[in-house]
């Protein structure tokens, strides 16, 4: 057995091969590939940090080295100590001459193709998502989901916001709609949070300023290239806001995480081959939202943007966040406030945000007023009595407030361009999918 808490000590990352200031270096990783030309062996070596060549020459390597390495299956996890050389023809111009050579965990046949441009389809690769996640392209999107994820959270903790951990357990749904799983809680019925929403609301309504990501469940049935039954929300919910306040903030959170992605994963964006520019914003109400599309040949439903007017809009406003707010009251959730606090208003403060041709978000100001909110459960077609919790705990001192959601995972695909969200999620959960 390897001791690892020497190695830990010891070992280089494979970036740090090239930085010019080792001679000799203690590496580990993964056999990206391996070439024999008889005299000369290579054997290039994966970390997460990239790849260096190991040449081996007959006669002057160590011979049982030479010997096994192009014996070592691909994916085999491999320790190399060796002096680093220049070299004209390996990849980053240096290459390692291996003095120790151990073979740490062998690699039986793979099951997919692991090469960049795999050839294996993606349903298969989910299969053997573990394996994929070997691959240079799928590390990169996860390394730049992470700086979507982290950048999201400092942009508002440096803001004053607090984070907070909702429940996923749940009582009573959510979003409204009949989208929910249902658990079984001792003797009562639960149901998989499908939302922060009414526990956003309520913590903001003491906290002030609130900000998560966690993960939320919709039993929506239909397989779609853009939903998941399982996502990650990235949320925020703002007392003393309205609707035009929290669209600002999410301008702002938007250009800072894309800025941090192109300050961070310079190296991932073109492994991906994405172009990715800091957005602009644009601001349009439901009704000139629709009166452009017309004008343009779109059709549009009454209460909401297909996914062609989506990407007219994406067309029309190139690198544009583009913010369709006053919503049709029809195509929101009972707890969006209606224009003005009107009760019958046809409007709503809810709005919706579309970049690169898919909605990102939605969000908007909601109903704090109990009584407003009661008679909106009861249009939506719910009952209020589920919801009851929710209600009375505006009956104490609730400011007006506001907030929105962003998916994670919608937000990575839209992002990168991928054509089907289950790339930007580690392990899918689908209407087919629940292992691996
Ligand atoms: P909504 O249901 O529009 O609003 O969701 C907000 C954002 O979450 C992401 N999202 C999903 N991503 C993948 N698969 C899904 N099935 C899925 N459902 C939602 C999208 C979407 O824009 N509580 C409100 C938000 C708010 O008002 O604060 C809500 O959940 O990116």
């Amino acid at each position: 057995m390897i001791d690892l808490e020497k190695l830990n000590k010891n070992r280089v990352l494979i970036k740090d091969v090239f930085d010019n200031k080792k001679k000799e270096v203690e590496i580990v990783g993964w056999v990206h590939n391996t070439r024999n030309l008889s005299k000369v062996k290579f054997l290039v070596l994966r970390d997460i940090s990239g790849i260096v060549q190991v040449t081996g020459v007959d006669g002057k390597t160590d011979d049982k080295i030479f010997k096994m390495m192009d014996k070592i299956s691909r994916e085999s996890v491999v320790y190399v100590k060796g002096c680093v050389k220049d070299s004209k023809q390996a990849p980053g111009g240096k290459e390692i001459n291996p003095d120790a050579m151990i073979v740490i965990s062998e690699a039986e046949k793979l099951p997919i193709d692991v090469s960049d441009h795999s050839k294996t389809e993606l349903p298969k690769r989910l299969d053997y998502r573990f394996l994929d996640l070997h691959r240079q392209r799928t590390q990169a999107i996860f390394k730049i989901q992470s700086t979507i994820g982290s950048a999201f959270k400092d942009y508002f903790i440096n803001r004053g916001f607090i984070d907070m951990h909702p429940p996923s357990l749940i009582g009573s749904s959510s979003e409204g709609g009949t989208d929910l799983f249902k658990a079984k809680y001792f003797e009562q019925e639960a149901y998989l949070a499908q939302s922060p929403q009414l526990y956003k609301q309520m913590v903001a309504c003491a906290m002030e300023k609130i900000v998560t990501i966690t993960p939320v469940w919709r039993a929506e049935k239909h397989n779609t290239i853009r939903h998941l039954n399982e996502c990650r929300q990235m949320d925020i919910e703002m007392a003393f806001a309205n609707a035009m306040v929290v669209m600002k903030e999410m301008e702002g959170a938007v250009k800072y995480i894309v800025g941090e992605v192109l300050k961070k994963n310079k190296e991932d964006l073109d492994l991906l081959e994405v172009k990715l520019k800091v957005p602009k914003a644009k601001y349009m109400t439901f009704a000139e939202a629709v009166k452009l599309l017309k004008e343009n040949k779109i059709h549009v439903e009454k209460d909401d943007l297909t996914p062609e007017a989506e990407k007219k809009l994406d067309e029309l406003f190139p690198d544009t966040i583009v913010f369709v707010y006053d919503w049709p009251m029809s195509g929101k959730p009972f707890y969006i406030m209606p224009k003005d606090g009107k009760v019958d208003a046809k409007i709503s403060e809810g709005f919706d945000a579309i970049y690169r041709g898919i909605e990102i978000s939605s969000g908007g100001q909601r109903v704090h007023i109990p009584d407003l909110l009661i008679k909106r459960l009861k249009a939506k077609g719910l009952n209020p009595k589920d919801f009851k919790s929710y209600t009375d705990s505006f009956r104490f001192g609730a400011p007006p407030h506001s907030g929105w959601s962003i998916g994670i995972e919608r937000f990575t695909q839209v992002l990168l361009k991928l054509l089907n969200i289950r790339e930007a999620v580690l392990f899918p959960r689908d209407r087919d999918r629940l292992t691996p």
